[in-house]
Order: structure tokens, then C-alpha cells, then sequence
């Protein structure tokens, strides 16, 4: 699949920091020493009901890791994948009486505009998961033949036994774990399984439903977890950077999508972080297309929203809190644009030497960009109340803000 344009990036004075991140499965703050590139993979859209703030809070939270990580003069290896073909798409599709692909092209369509309004810098490779399934079969043929995957009435489910690792990435007990399976497109209650948290690989042709050839796997599917692996393993190989996505990922799909991998290659860890976005709600319950409840990045811009003062809405809160959408929230942030456009529209101002390395050390320091936003306030308002005689103040913030934050002023 194509991605989005990319937005330029305008190089700084100086060299950046070192990205420390908090970690899930360590479940503290680590410092990353990628190589010269970094190796980044960020679970994508399920492409029925794109964009909706939870979403974009998501994306940001990594689109600013790329940018710490580009600072430092790395090159990064970004990979995301479109789940275009999945139980609850083609649970909508049939709802509303239209093609699954269609839905899915237009929904996918709808995301590349939003990340580009909101100039979130594309991944090197965009794979949806049909165009992944000549690679998705031979992993679960090799995972059946080694003993890590077995039948059950045509459908063939990963032994979470079979990873000596399973359970590191989330931490939780079983009973934890159960409850969240059945939550989250698991199937704890089937019988016949060994173990009743073990995830489907390849479900088997059903009728009504699109199914592609499955080699020794008969025709079928790809399950859910195994689609990023594939993906992940083609594109970046084991032991990549980070795998990232909202909190709501961390299980299943990150702790089943890591033990696949340990599986099939006998290697650990499958990333060396994993890192999870806070979910973003509204009127007190998480935004979710299952619930309906949801603020669409492509509404606010139809709205006359400037996709600038979206994107440092998102910036506005910390990416691991749970936080809530209000219009308050995005009030703040039309506000903030005006304001800093103000300051960097006058031809000179206080020197910005200082801004430069305050945001490039809050954002270092586990993505907290609210800190980086306050040490921008702190030049606009000095800007404001005394100006300045630097003549390339002005210019400096707003590179900064455009290379770190990704908003241009
Ligand atoms: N296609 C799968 C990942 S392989 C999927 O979860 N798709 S999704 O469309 O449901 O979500 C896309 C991304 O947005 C995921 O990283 C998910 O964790 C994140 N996300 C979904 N809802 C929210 C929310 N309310 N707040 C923050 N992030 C969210
Ligand atoms: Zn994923």
C-alpha cells in the first residue's frame, strides 16, 4: 500500500537526546540505544471508522519518537500496517450493506488525509494485512510443524506454552488475561482449546466470508496477531526498536504478536520496548468505534479546524495519561496557536538558544511534551511582554516546533 507524503523536517543547531521511554514490559522508563537507524513498528488502523482523536493521540505519541529520533541524526525505519481484513470490519461492512473492501479502501483513504493534515510523518512501509498473506501462511505452517500451533476443527491456534516469555510484555495474571482475551477478539471459552488464552493463527473458511488459499492451512484467514509479526519480522527482523500502539493493545495483541515471534525464531526479545499510548475519551467512557462515542480528526477539519491546532491538542496531554476529549481542550489549543504564530510573525524576539534544548530534553525524557509546550509559552510570553534583539529568534522557535512537534507556524 502507499503511505502519505512526508512533511519536511528542518535540521536544528546541535545534536538531540537519547530517547528514554517507558517500557511495558519492564514496566520502567529505559534509554534506547538504537544503531544508526532506528527500528520502529506502530500497530495501524482497522480501517472501518478512521480518524477519531484516540487514534491521533496514538499516532502522535509516535510520530514524536520518530522526530527524538531524528534529531539525533538517525535515520528511522518506520513500519505500520492497515487491518483490512478483520472481524469488525467486515462485521460493519455487513451492517451497513456495503463491500468490505470498498469500506476499507475509503477508510484508509480517510486516515492518509487526516495524517497528513496533521503532518505525521508517513511509515517507510504501509502493509495491509491481505497484501501480508502469502507471508502471514508460511509462519503458521512453521509454528504448526514445530509443535506451536495446532488444529481445532480446520482453525489453527498458537500454544501460548510454547513461548517460555508469554505473559512479559503485559505483566497481568492469568485470570487478568482471560478476562481481557474475551474482550479483546479472543475466544477463551471454546472448547477443545489447550490452553483457553490461545489466539487464532488461521481460521479456517467461512461461508459469507472472504478467504484466500492456505497452502497446507487450507483456505482461511490470518488471525489478528500474527498479521504485525508477519509484517514486522518481513520489514524490520527481531529485536527491532519499539513496537508501539494505544494501552488497549498491550494484551492481547502485543503479548500474543511477541510470543509468535519468540516461537517461530527462538530469539528474545521481540522488541526491545513496548510502549502504549493512554486511551482518549469522551463523556467519561474510552472512544471506540464499537461504542460509537467518537470525534473524527476529518470532522473537525471539515469543521475549518486548523489541523495545527488539533495537533497540539493531542500535545497538550502526556501520551501515557487516560485523558478526556473536550471542546475546552481544543479551545486551548486555537488559543496556543495564535499566540505562538503572534510571537514568531515579529522579526525579532529573546534568544531561543536556550527553547531549543528544553524541548528537546522534555520531549527525550519519555515524550512529555506538555513540558515542551510550557518552555514555548515561556519564549512567546517573554516575547510578548519584553521582545528581543535576536534577529534569528523567531525563525529558530518556529523550526524548533515544526521539527520536534510537528506544527507549523
Ligand atoms: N488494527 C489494530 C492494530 S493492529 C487496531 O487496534 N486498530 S484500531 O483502529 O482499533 O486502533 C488503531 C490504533 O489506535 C491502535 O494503536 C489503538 O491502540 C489506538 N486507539 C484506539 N482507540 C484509542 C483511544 N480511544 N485512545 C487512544 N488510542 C486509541
Ligand atoms: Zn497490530
Amino acid at each position: 500500500m502507499h503511505a502519505w507524503p512526508a512533511s519536511e523536517v528542518p535540521a536544528l543547531p546541535g545534536k538531540g537526546r537519547d530517547l528514554r521511554i517507558h517500557d511495558t514490559a519492564t514496566g520502567g522508563r529505559i534509554t534506547l540505544d538504537p544503531g544508526p537507524v532506528a527500528r520502529l513498528y506502530v500497530c495501524g488502523i482497522t480501517p472501518y471508522d478512521a480518524t477519531h482523536m484516540g487514534h491521533a493521540a496514538t499516532y502522535n505519541a509516535f510520530d514524536l519518537v520518530q522526530r527524538v529520533w531524528l534529531d539525533t541524526k538517525r535515520q528511522v525505519h518506520y513500519v505500520q500496517n492497515v487491518t483490512d481484513v478483520d472481524d469488525p470490519l467486515l462485521e460493519r461492512a455487513v451492517r451497513d450493506g456495503q463491500d468490505w473492501t470498498e469500506l476499507a479502501e475509503r477508510e484508509t483513504a480517510l486516515f492518509r488525509e487526516d495524517m497528513t493534515a496533521l503532518r505525521m510523518l508517513p511509515p517507510r512501509h504501509y502493509i495491509g494485512a491481505v497484501e501480508a498473506i502469502p507471508g502471514i501462511v508460511p509462519l503458521v505452517e512453521r509454528l504448526r510443524d514445530a509443535g506451536a500451533a495446532y488444529d481445532l476443527d480446520g482453525d489453527i491456534y498458537f500454544s501460548v506454552d510454547a513461548d517460555p516469555h508469554f505473559g512479559e510484555v503485559s505483566g497481568l495474571d492469568a485470570n487478568a488475561m482471560r478476562l481481557l482475551s474475551a474482550e479483546r477478539g479472543g475466544d477463551p471459552e471454546r472448547p477443545g482449546k489447550k490452553n483457553p488464552l490461545d489466539p487464532m493463527l488461521w481460521m479456517a473458511a467461512r461461508p459469507g466470508e472472504p478467504s484466500w488459499d492456505g497452502a497446507s492451512l487450507g483456505d482461511g484467514r490470518p488471525g489478528w496477531h500474527i498479521e504485525c509479526v508477519a509484517i514486522a519480522l518481513d520489514h524490520l527482523g527481531m529485536g527491532f526498536d519499539i513496537q508501539g500502539g494505544g494501552s488497549d493493545l498491550a494484551f492481547p495483541h502485543h503479548e500474543m504478536g511477541a510470543s509468535h515471534a519468540q516461537a517461530l525464531t527462538g530469539e528474545h526479545p521481540f522488541a526491545q520496548a513496548y510502549v502504549h499510548a493512554g486511551m482518549v475519551g469522551l463523556d467519561g467512557e474510552k472512544m471506540s468505534k464499537s461504542r460509537g462515542n467518537l470525534v473524527f480528526v476529518s470532522a473537525l477539519r471539515r469543521d475549518g479546524v486548523d489541523p495545527a491546532a488539533i495537533r497540539l491538542a493531542l500535545l497538550s496531554r502526556h501520551y501515557r495519561s487516560d485523558w478526556e476529549w473536550t471542546d475546552q481542550v481544543l479551545a486551548d489549543a486555537v488559543e496556543r496557536l495564535a499566540r505562538w504564530r503572534a510571537a514568531v510573525s515579529r522579526p525579532d524576539g529573546p534568544s531561543a538558544d536556550a527553547l531549543v534544548e528544553e524541548v528537546r530534553e522534555a520531549l527525550a525524557d519519555d515524550l512529555d511534551s506538555p513540558a515542551a509546550l510550557a518552555a514555548v509559552d515561556r519564549w512567546a510570553a517573554l516575547q510578548g511582554a519584553e521582545g528581543g534583539t535576536d534577529e534569528g529568534a523567531p525563525g529558530l522557535v518556529s523550526r524548533t516546533v515544526d521539527a520536534l512537534l510537528g506544527v507549523a507556524l
